[in-house]
């Protein structure tokens, strides 16, 4: 019987994960390493992408580290012309990158909203535009846009994250209308609540060691009861970017615990 997995492999395949110097995008680069692509890892700060090498050598993982600030269109052009001399032309984007501002929205400036948006939406579109040509003249190629429970959902103090990842999710959509005629798969996967540096502040114990208010919140609003975890997250990564996904297009993938289905569980 044909191997069926091998239709999950990534062998051969060139991947950039954009923003991979820790959390899900250093998990997911990793995993793709291991599903057999050559990964090319971003990141725009040179001491945390060096010290991300060194992390990801330790694991026996192989990368190509590459510094660039992904809101910069010139960079990002000169970044993917630099892995297609290195590694080859890229046929897995994951635009990955990623910042939060959690402001009241009247306390948060025109200024703070715009940096917000220019990472986490703008940079996905000039990183998306950089490797599609790349991807149009090799016949096939798979871009996963990190989106988030905010591309469904509101909350308060997360204004601009909310409206950056709810126009990623669209983003995601019009990849897949305008280049799945190429061959070409867009997709998204939703992470629910996962810990990571990012959403530290919001599990901090209190000083007497009580567990945060959000907490509390969230583990009773997931029906798995717990945070997810950036391995949670590496299936689904390389479901996406692997030919067994070859015709799901436009679709955000929720990798949530259920949050997304679920009222909630009533506190005793
Ligand atoms: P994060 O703090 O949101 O992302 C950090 C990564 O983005 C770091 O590698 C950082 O690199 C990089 N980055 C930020 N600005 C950049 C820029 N201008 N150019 C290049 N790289 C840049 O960490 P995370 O929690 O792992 O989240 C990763 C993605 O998942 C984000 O898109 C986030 O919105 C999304 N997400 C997270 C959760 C969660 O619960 N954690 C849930 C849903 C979605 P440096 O180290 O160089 O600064
Ligand atoms: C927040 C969190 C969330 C997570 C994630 C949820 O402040 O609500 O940071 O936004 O990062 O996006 O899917």
């Amino acid at each position: 019987m044909e191997d069926i997995l091998k239709s999950f492999s990534l062998e051969g395949k060139v991947a950039l994960v954009t923003g991979a110097t820790y959390g899900i995008g250093f998990e997911i680069a990793a995993a793709y390493s291991k599903a057999g692509a050559k990964v090319a890892v971003n990141g725009h700060n040179k001491e945390r992408l060096e010290k991300a090498v060194e992390e990801y050598h330790k694991l026996g993982i192989e990368v190509k580290a590459y510094l660039c600030d992904v809101t910069n269109e010139f960079d990002v052009a000169e970044m993917v012309e630099e892995i297609g001399k290195d590694l080859g032309t890229v046929d897995i984007l994951v635009n990955n990158a990623g910042m939060i501002k959690r402001i009241p929205m009247c306390e948060m400036s025109a200024t703070e909203f715009r940096e917000v948006i220019d990472v986490d939406l703008t940079a996905p579109f000039i990183v998306s535009k950089a490797v599609l040509p790349g991807m149009i003249e090799k016949g096939h190629g798979k871009i996963i846009n990190i989106c988030s429970m905010m591309s469904e959902l509101g909350r308060e103090t997360v204004s601009a994250y909310a409206s950056a990842k709810g126009g990623l999710k669209m983003l995601t959509r019009n990849i897949a209308a305008e280049f799945g005629g190429y061959n070409i798969q867009c997709n998204g996967i939703g992470p629910g609540y996962i810990a990571t540096p990012q959403t530290a502040p919001l599990r901090e114990p209190g000083p007497d060691g009580s567990m945060h208010p959000f907490d509390r919140f969230i583990r009773s609003r997931t029906p798995a009861n717990r945070w997810g975890t950036t391995e949670d997250l590496t299936g689904p990564a390389i479901f996406l970017a692997s030919d067994a996904s070859d015709f799901v297009n436009g679709q955000v993938l929720y990798v949530d615990g259920g949050i997304l289905g679920y009222i909630g569980r009533q506190e005793n």
